[in-house]
């Protein structure tokens, strides 16, 4: 197990015990051109808790949503108001005012902090939120000329941590969901320390001289984790980007030697083809995927081309951070790998029995970190006997091994056979002229569903139905022909989340 004392401020954990345990002039953050060490991020939360706390009367157990795209100043506010004891809300910078009422209505959601670049949807928003009694702006770019920060400045550079207990909520995470209908679900303060103790520890060795670099947004667990609480947990440096693009990665990747990156396939897949026209990411030491399936072929090029192995996870905003994973001594391609310490992950049948190894079912998992649904939502239908019950079909082999089969709303059913829609993309992904693509079943009269393959091509290929027919034979060359797409669209881009999720359920509302 974890252990830790009852009274347990995660915050304080990753700022000011860093301080004491000798970080103080280490690099914490680097970002929007600054530096801040240790001693400097410690002070800047202390001064912002000072305000929350004296000027803008936050409580501990007020719930607080927070604004922002990644960067310094967003995890400064995350540390200060979780210090004072508040619960937090992480929210991503493209949310509009509707999207926000509804977390703030059922987060009951008292203050917020905003990037002042982002308040015209956050003003909005409060208009018709009686909850929501204070909005203060924050300087993202970290000059410091917003109201918090001004408040902040006049303050003293220590703070009485409040003293919560390991098992007090910390953080509501909000699943993004795929019908638009977002669920929170709580985390204690003990969890924040348990993802990096288990997984950042266990798997990933993190030590001081490392430097992170990512793509996921702070808001969505994967990145908070991944950009920093891992990090900072080990005296390590986070760099945050505003717009992680691929470009704007290998440029932090090579500017500042990063050693671990956070992002999914896609974004690795850009990154090789930069490699080839001299993008050097020989840095790099982890690389870690998760958020979406990782395809053979990219797993495959990444180990031909850096020598590593990519580590394949898989996680949940239930549950925290990844609970399933590969590991650089035993890893292996189209493979989510096993359990990280402390967790148990079993498949299940329709009826929650166990299936026999090889069979397809639905992943079940329980583990120190899930899964507590805010206000029990779902709580009965996705948890049961403290096993988080998962929408994703995979199978787990004779040795143990858990290997992904597809979302279970993946699965397509053409002509009686079962079709799992990643295995069609993996495919397809093989094929040098397909830049991303995403397969839905589609209705159709003869056989109920057929698969429909929705591609981008890359930048010096044409769609026409020549390039549709070869991209037919080759699945059919690939995986068992039944399982080609008798549907080829081509398109000029997915889909996606802020997350970078493919969103599926828009290919199929079409
Ligand atoms: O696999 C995911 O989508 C995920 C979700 C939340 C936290 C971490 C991860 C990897």
């Amino acid at each position: 197990g974890f252990e830790y004392p009852e009274q347990l401020n995660a915050a304080y954990e990753l700022t000011d015990a860093m301080v004491a345990k000798g970080f103080g002039d280490h690099t914490a953050l680097i970002g929007n051109g600054r530096r801040r060490t240790y001693k400097e991020l410690t002070d800047w939360t202390n001064r912002l808790a000072n305000t929350l706390v004296d000027d803008l009367g936050l409580k501990p157990g007020n719930r607080v949503l927070i604004r922002s795209a990644n960067n310094p100043a967003m995890v400064a506010c995350w540390l200060a108001a979780t210090k004072a004891g508040a619960v937090v809300v992480n929210t991503m910078p493209m949310l509009r005012a509707v999207e926000l009422q509804k977390y703030v209505e059922k987060a009951e959601i008292t203050h917020a902090l905003c990037d002042t670049r982002l308040m015209d949807e956050m003003t909005a928003c409060a208009k018709s939120c009686d909850t929501l009694t204070t909005v203060v702006g924050f300087d993202g770019t970290a000059n410091h000329d917003a109201e918090l920060d001004r408040l902040a400045l006049e303050k003293p550079v220590t703070f009485d941590t409040v003293q919560t207990s390991q098992d007090d909520v910390a953080l509501i995470g909000f699943t993004s969901g795929s019908t638009g209908a977002p669920k929170g679900t709580m985390h204690f303060h003990r969890d924040l320390l348990i993802i990096a103790d288990g997984y950042a520890r266990e798997v990933l060795d993190v030590q001081p001289d490392d430097v992170f670099v990512g793509s996921p947004p702070l808001a969505f667990t994967f990145g908070l984790g991944g950009l920093a609480i891992f990090p900072l947990r080990f005296g390590a440096t986070a760099t945050l980007l505003e717009n992680a693009s691929p470009p704007n990665m290998i440029e932090i990747i090579e500017k500042y030697q990063a050693t671990v990156c956070f992002t999914a396939p896609t974004a690795y897949r850009a990154m090789m083809r930069a490699m080839e026209e001299g993008a050097d990411l020989s840095s790099l030491r982890a690389a870690v995927s998760a958020g979406e399936t990782l395809p053979g072929p990219v797993y495959d090029e990444w180990m031909q081309k850096t020598g590593k192995p990519m580590l394949d996870g898989i996680g949940a905003t239930e549950m925290l951070h990844i609970f399933l994973t590969n590991r650089f001594a035993d890893h292996r391609p189209g493979c989510t790998g096993k359990p990280v310490r402390g967790y148990e992950a079993k498949v299940v049948d329709e009826t929650g029995q166990e299936a026999k190894p090889g069979e397809i079912g639905r992943l079940a998992v329980r583990g120190p970190t899930g899964c507590r649904y805010l206000r029990g939502e779902r709580q009965g239908e996705y948890v049961q006997g403290g096993w988080n019950i998962s929408g994703d079909a995979f199978v787990r082999d004779e040795d143990g091994y858990f290997h992904f089969a597809a979302r279970n709303d993946d699965i397509i059913v053409s002509s009686g056979y079962n079709i799992a829609g990643p295995e069609v993309e993996a495919a397809l992904l093989a094929h040098d002229a397909v830049a991303e693509c995403a397969v839905i079943g589609i209705p159709d009269e003869a056989r109920g569903t057929i698969v429909q393959a929705h591609v981008v091509l890359g930048a010096s290929e044409t769609p026409s139905e020549a390039m549709a027919k070869q991209l037919q034979d080759h699945v059919k060359a690939t995986i068992a022909p039944f399982k080609y797409p008798r549907s080829v669209v081509f398109a000029k881009e997915l889909p996606k989340t802020e997350s970078g999720k493919i969103q599926r359920f828009k290919l199929r509302e079409v």
